[in-house]
């Protein structure tokens, strides 16, 4: 199928023009430079949550340096707020809709590869004489993994090795570091310690304490994220590569948080953007220390990183060359799209230029925070959310993203509300920019060939063990409910069923009857806020496997706030019947029962 493009005329005609003389498109007065190194740290799941992006309670020294030698970018945005569809974007400069990229965590097993034509943008650098690498040692004594986290399979390695030491002499480099800060589990900072209490909080969250602990362990992550970031900085100064190397500082797409990571609120789908640019490659608009405004995509960013390499980016991609002194017209709007993200479907198109932003939600009939095991078994500020809801105790603000259903259509003036409270869509005053919107957006669906019209079929294996029953979830095996009994039947892999649940810490008991010929639980684990999913935080919950009904009851103390708690099955494969959970605060011997599960026809967790 051919692949549409939206590359400007101007780029094309410049670049060819510029190649036909065999100039570099950066150099300033035509002088002969080496070809500059080019440098892309990438950071997991972060927002511009940065001291240099205005973050009162963030220390982030290193990140903020590089912000004051380069270029501070305020409107930068993914194609995709979450990382597999994301990196499938960067990777060939082009939108992960149009390529069939879309889906998270798709093609992995059925060889899918790339449209006709379609390459990753370090082929044609490597054509070009660059050495490209993944680095996985990006300074002394830091290992990362190296996340690539494609949705297509590649014809052609995508890198040619694992650090830029590897490069023949005189050889310039592209190199890429993947940081997995911060990313989910959050990793606390006691050398710099925030306090939750001066978190300022987007005001779509509610004032509770979990999310305002939370919110401040996704803070010292980043602090972690800036640590790392300035040894590689340093790096790159003790190797005399600083002045021969263009560094780009971004975001995978934004913070793993409600109305973050998955949507295409500015939580989800905007990124810190940092450019520092050695002298001797600066273009005369570089002005070190600056902000811009312009609004960038991140399929800019592999254009650019082509035209900065003097590399012509292939006529098919998608991207607009934002730096240099052959730059494309700057964007009028940039676009964000969301596709099934692990068990969950969904289609969200978002379209948003410098003041408002449209969002097209496929899916009005579903609520936005559709049960997704990932996100509720380890966002605890989601699982406060649902609680408050339940309990009818959530503000207008964040009561929103936890509503039932959605509208078809969003429309946010984001100058007057940058949090995207107020829905426009139905104001009549609004009408014209609701329609031009809506109109800007269907004809970037037409042209760029966005394949998210066409439902995946059938969804990935993996994700049909992603079961719940009443707030329970797994996913590694099914969960189903009979007459008052919740059975659990695995398939042989690492099982737990989790239960997301926010209480205040303390002493608790947990009992309920469970019958089983094959399998047993093997530990009852509980999580808090500052280690969820609790590693090490368990208790042995043996069970005879003689398929007779027997009572179990663990007891187990929690700090700070219970967040979840499940059973750990080790790796069996059996089937386990359940009835009756009763959870019990204990104080002394007596115990007061918080919330018991009766796994009734069409119930729900009931409270005491
Ligand atoms: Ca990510």
């Amino acid at each position: 199928m051919p692949i549409p493009t939206v590359a400007s005329t101007r780029r094309r005609f410049l670049g060819q023009a510029a190649l036909a003389t065999g100039a570099m498109a950066l150099p300033r007065c035509g002088e002969e430079l080496p070809k500059p190194n080019i440098l892309w740290i990438l950071a997991e799941d972060f927002s511009p949550d940065l001291s240099c992006y205005g973050n009162k309670q963030v220390y982030t020294p290193n990140l903020d340096r590089l912000a004051a030698q380069g270029v501070r970018y305020d409107s930068a945005f993914v194609t995709a707020p979450v990382c597999s569809a994301a990196r499938s974007a960067l990777m060939v400069g082009m939108y992960q809709t149009s390529v069939g990229g879309h889906n998270h965590r798709s093609h992995r097993v059925d060889g899918y590869k790339l449209p006709e034509g379609v390459r990753p943008f370090t082929a044609h650098l490597r054509e070009h004489g660059y050495h490209t690498s993944n680095v996985k040692t990006p300074a002394e004594g830091l290992r990362v993994n190296g996340k690539t986290d494609f949705n297509y399979n590649l014809d052609e390695p995508a890198f040619d090795g694992e650090d830029w030491s590897e490069r023949a002499e005189g050889q310039p480099f592209y190199a890429q570091i993947n940081f997995s800060e911060t990313h989910r589990r959050f990793k606390a900072f006691p050398e710099r310690p925030i306090d939750p209490e001066t978190v300022d909080l987007p005001p779509y969250y509610p004032d509770h304490p979990v999310v305002r602990k939370d919110f401040a362990l996704y803070l010292e992550t980043a602090q972690h994220l800036d640590v790392k970031v300035g040894k590689v900085l340093d790096r790159l100064e003790a190797e005399g590569l600083a002045e021969d190397t263009i560094v780009f500082f971004f975001g995978d797409h934004g913070r793993p948080m409600p109305r973050g990571k998955q949507f295409c609120y500015e939580g989800g789908m905007r990124i810190p953007l940092i450019v520092r640019v050695p002298a001797k490659y600066r273009s005369k608009d570089f002005n070190p220390g600056s902000a811009n405004d312009d609004l960038i995509s991140h399929i800019d960013f592999t254009a650019t990183t082509l035209r900065l390499a003097g590399v012509q980016p292939p006529a098919n991609m998608q991207g607009r060359v934002f730096l240099g002194d052959d730059q494309d017209q700057s964007r009028d709007y940039v676009v964000c799209a969301r596709d099934r993200c692990d068990e969950t479907v969904d289609r969200i198109r978002a379209i948003r230029d410098k003041k408002y932003k449209y969002i097209r939600n496929y899916y009005p009939e579903r609520p936005y925070a559709q049960p997704n095991h990932y996100k509720d078994t380890s966002y605890p500020p989601l699982q406060v959310m649902r609680q408050l809801q339940e309990e009818g105790k959530l503000t207008v603000a964040a009561g929103l993203f936890m509503a039932a259903s959605r509208p078809a259509d969003e429309l946010y003036d984001l100058e007057t509300d940058p949090f995207e409270i107020r829905n426009l869509a139905t104001s009549t005053d609004e009408s014209e920019t609701l329609e031009r919107m809506q109109g800007q957006l269907d004809n970037w669906i037409r042209e760029t060939g966005d394949r998210g019209e066409t439902p995946e079929n059938p969804l990935p294996d993996e994700y049909k063990l992603r079961t719940h029953i009443d707030g329970w979830m797994t996913a590694t095996g099914i969960l189903t409910k009979t007459e008052g009994v919740m059975r659990m039947q695995w398939n042989g892999k690492k099982n737990q069923v989790r239960l997301p649940i926010v209480v205040e810490g303390g002493e608790f008991l947990l009992r309920f009857r469970a019958r089983s010929k094959d399998i047993g639980p093997q530990h009852l684990f509980w999580g808090t806020v500052e280690n969820v999913n609790g590693i090490g935080n368990q208790v042995p919950t043996p069970l005879k496997t003689d398929g007779a009904w027997h009572e179990i009851s663990a007891r187990f103390a929690a700090e700070g706030w219970l967040v979840n708690l499940g059973l750990d099955f080790g790796s069996g494969e059996g089937t386990i019947d359940v009835d009756l959970v009763r959870l019990f605060q204990r104080n002394g011997n007596n115990l007061r029962m918080l919330r018991q599960w009766t796994f009734a026809a069409g119930n729900s967790p009931q409270a005491a």
